[in-house]
């Protein structure tokens, strides 16, 4: 059994954090506990951009009892008016003396002053509980809300050799039932799915997320630098979730137009031939798209690698060997390093066993 302690409500305010991540945009996913007298009155969970914060829905449980509280919060509460007033004022005026944060909260327009706030009010604050976790969970908002660039996570199912398809292109399936069900969680759990063109003409997938529970669909984006996306592609007709097309400007105007008449939006980064991806991102960005989950194939993703573009790295693995010509149907496509000390390497790796597959991630750094 676990002790009580600050850290048994801190895990609880994280753990409500997690399972509403996917949901709240651009925004964090923040959790919060209030505790009065051995006892919890209050829990809030921030569940989606322009609702409520944690604290509030916390607080307006705890109906004006936060006199004398204290309040566990996974992030920082804010200090400026944004969608909703600031937290730190509303904790101040419910009378809570003491207040946890397992993070500082990055948002230029906070960094800092919601903690400053509440120590000005003579409210005991203490930061840093149980940061690591709160961290990695906020990494895709922390990211966007410092450069305004879009977290991205490349997803691959590939064999032991490497390979996300046969000779011929077959690729259904190469990975378990165990790992094809994490993949939908987390289309879930990013604003934006990113394919090139030659994924769509392949296998003309949906992109969208397909689990025992509804899911939300992510935004699908497709890498396709002269348009040659057939207008039939289920990412054009489905209307099952938005779709963007990036390009570039030597692709056909009137193809665009009959794209754009489709319902598509297309969006023009770099004079071409190859989408200059880097600005891609920041056009994403700028769509509000915060996070992306990439799922290739191996051009993109070896492009997109090499450019330094991709945050978080998640493979999977399944035990079974393909052959094939060198390097084809790999993963990660792109011209390779000369000496092994020039590898693009992963830092802070995690192994998961899923039955007889295996999945292994990290962050890409050169
Ligand atoms: C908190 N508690 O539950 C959340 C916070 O547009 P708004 O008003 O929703 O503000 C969004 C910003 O507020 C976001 O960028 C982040 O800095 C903070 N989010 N803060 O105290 C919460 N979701
Ligand atoms: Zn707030």
């Amino acid at each position: 059994m676990d002790t009580m302690n600050d850290e048994y409500y801190m895990s609880l305010a994280l753990d409500m954090a997690e399972r509403a991540q996917g949901q709240t945009g651009i925004n964090p996913v923040v959790g919060c506990v209030v505790v009065k007298d051995g006892a919890m009155i209050g829990l809030g969970t921030h569940l989606q951009r322009g609702t409520g914060h944690a604290e509030v829905h916390a607080l307006n449980m705890a109906a004006g009892k936060a006199r004398g509280s204290t309040a566990y919060v996974t992030l920082e509460p804010c200090s400026h008016y944004g969608k909703t007033p600031p937290c730190s004022q509303r904790l101040i005026d419910e009378g809570v003396t003491r207040v946890v944060v397992a993070c500082e909260d990055p948002n230029p327009q906070v960094a800092g002053r919601g903690v400053q706030m509440l120590r000005e009010q003579g409210i005991e604050v203490e930061v840093g509980l149980l940061r690591g976790r709160a961290l990695r969970l906020n990494e895709k908002f922390i990211k966007y809300i410092l450069t305004k660039q879009p977290f991205v996570t490349l997803k691959s199912a590939s064999t032991l050799d490497g390979r996300i398809a046969t000779r011929t292109g077959d690729s259904k399936w190469i990975s378990n039932a165990e790992a094809r069900k994490i993949v939908h969680t987390l289309r879930h759990r990013h604003q934006g799915i990113m394919v090139g063109v030659n994924t769509i003409i392949a296998d003309n997938p949906s992109l969208t997320t397909r689990l025992e529970v509804p899911g939300l669909n992510p935004v699908r984006i497709v890498i396709d630098s002269t348009l040659r996306i057939p207008l039939e592609a289920a990412v054009v007709s489905d209307g099952l979730a938005p779709t963007v097309i990036v390009t570039t400007g030597a692709a056909d105007p009137g193809t665009k137009a009959l794209l754009q008449a489709a319902g598509v939006q297309v969006v023009v980064c770099g004079p071409g031939p190859r989408v200059d991806l880097k600005s891609a991102m920041t056009a994403l960005g700028e769509l509000e798209i915060g996070s992306i989950l990439l799922e290739g194939g191996g051009t993109l993703n070896g492009a997109m690698l090499e450019a330094g573009l991709i945050d978080r790295v998640i493979l999977f693995f399944a035990p079974k060997i393909v052959g094939g010509g060198a390097g084809e149907k790999g993963t990660f496509a792109f011209p390779g390093v000369e000496l092994m000390r020039d590898a693009i390497s992963l830092e802070g790796v995690e192994v998961e066993v899923l039955g007889d597959n295996v999945c292994i991630s990290g962050t890409p750094v050169r």
